[in-house]
């Protein structure tokens, strides 16, 4: 294991990120509250992405929020440095947070929270709780997760610099980097599919249909926004946008920490972009791993139909 990362029941963290001590509080200490909105994501997943879309959302489409307070104040990470003091200046509700968490070491105190059940199968919850915290979980194609990981990983000081594309899968496919196996991620995440305060869905709906998808997820949260406001959502979160806001694209951080010399945190944002960076050897390989991994998995990705079968 790289000196740059720590162990906590068996997955990785980068050292420079977290600690054992904030992961602990994040497990055992942390107190959900039901209004509570937790955009996680595995890493390179459209999570930045999501915290602008978030944000705006809950301002009515205002960007203000969004052009003066850095995306990690205004939806901190839940398993970064010092985490404890933070939540403690948290005082606007909804609270917004972030995590890249797997299923199994997130807070206890989630699975105490209300409304654990699908309000479908427990009709009464409907009228008796109200509001109750919500999952948006995003995913994206493993490919082109693994491509930007790839990339993260010269340019960020948090990850060790994965030397080349195989150094990259050899890793990533097996789980040996912070955060653990997408593959895990995902199936423990989605177990929670079918619960009315969990949402999930692509990076690719997102560059499919933005407006779409916007309108959905303030259908999720019942925020009622007009067209006006949903404009404002939208051309606000445009990659272009987001690539000159200072407070999305984490050129506020030192180059210690991020170096966009070497790679820029918003690289190129589109669609299988693995494409252009795996040879034919390296994706049979790849498409060898998703198959095993997923065979018993029911719910069909975008990507699932270029897998070869
Ligand atoms: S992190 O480090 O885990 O928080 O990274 P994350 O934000 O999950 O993923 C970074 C990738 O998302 C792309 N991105 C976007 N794509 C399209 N539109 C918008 N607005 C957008 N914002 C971020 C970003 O460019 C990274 O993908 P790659 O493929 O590396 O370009």
């Amino acid at each position: 294991m790289s000196d740059l990362y720590l162990n906590y029941k068996g997955t990785l963290f980068p050292n420079m990120s977290t600690s054992v001590e904030d992961l602990a509080f994040v497990e055992n200490e942390f107190q959900v509250l039901d209004d509570d909105i937790f955009n996680v994501t595995y890493p390179k997943s459209g999570t930045t992405w999501m915290i602008d879309i978030l944000s705006l959302i809950l301002k009515n489409g205002d960007p203000t929020w969004n052009k003066t307070v850095p995306n990690w104040d205004r939806a901190p990470w839940v398993e970064t440095l010092g985490f404890a003091q933070k939540l403690k200046l948290c005082k606007e509700h909804p609270r917004l947070f972030t995590s890249h968490l797997p299923r199994h070491i997130f807070m206890k105190t989630f699975e105490d929270s209300k409304a654990k059940e699908s309000r479908g199968v427990v009709l009464y919850t409907r009228l008796s709780y109200t509001p109750e915290y919500t999952v948006i979980y995003t995913i994206r194609d493993p490919k082109d997760t693994a491509v930007s990981l790839y990339y993260f990983s010269k340019m960020s000081a948090f990850y060790k610099d994965m030397e080349s594309i195989d150094d990259c899968l050899k890793d990533y496919l097996f789980g040996n980097i912070p955060y653990g196996s997408w593959f895990n991620h995902v199936k423990g995440w989605m177990k929670m599919m079918g619960k009315d305060n969990f949402m999930f869905h692509t990076y690719e709906d997102l560059q499919r249909d933005l407006r779409g998808s916007v309108i959905k997820i303030c259908t999720f949260l019942g925020k009622e926004l007009d067209d006006k406001e949903i404009d404002s959502v939208v051309g606000n979160v445009s990659f272009k946008n987001m690539k000159e806001n200072n407070m999305s694209n984490f050129t506020l951080l030192p180059t210690g920490y991020m170096d966009h010399e070497k790679s820029p945190f918003m690289r190129k944002g589109i669609v299988g972009d693995w494409k252009n960076h795996f040879t034919v050897t390296q994706n049979e390989y790849f498409d060898k791993i998703y198959k095993a991994e997923m065979q018993d998995f029911s719910v069909k990705f975008p990507w699932d139909t270029s897998i070869n079968q």
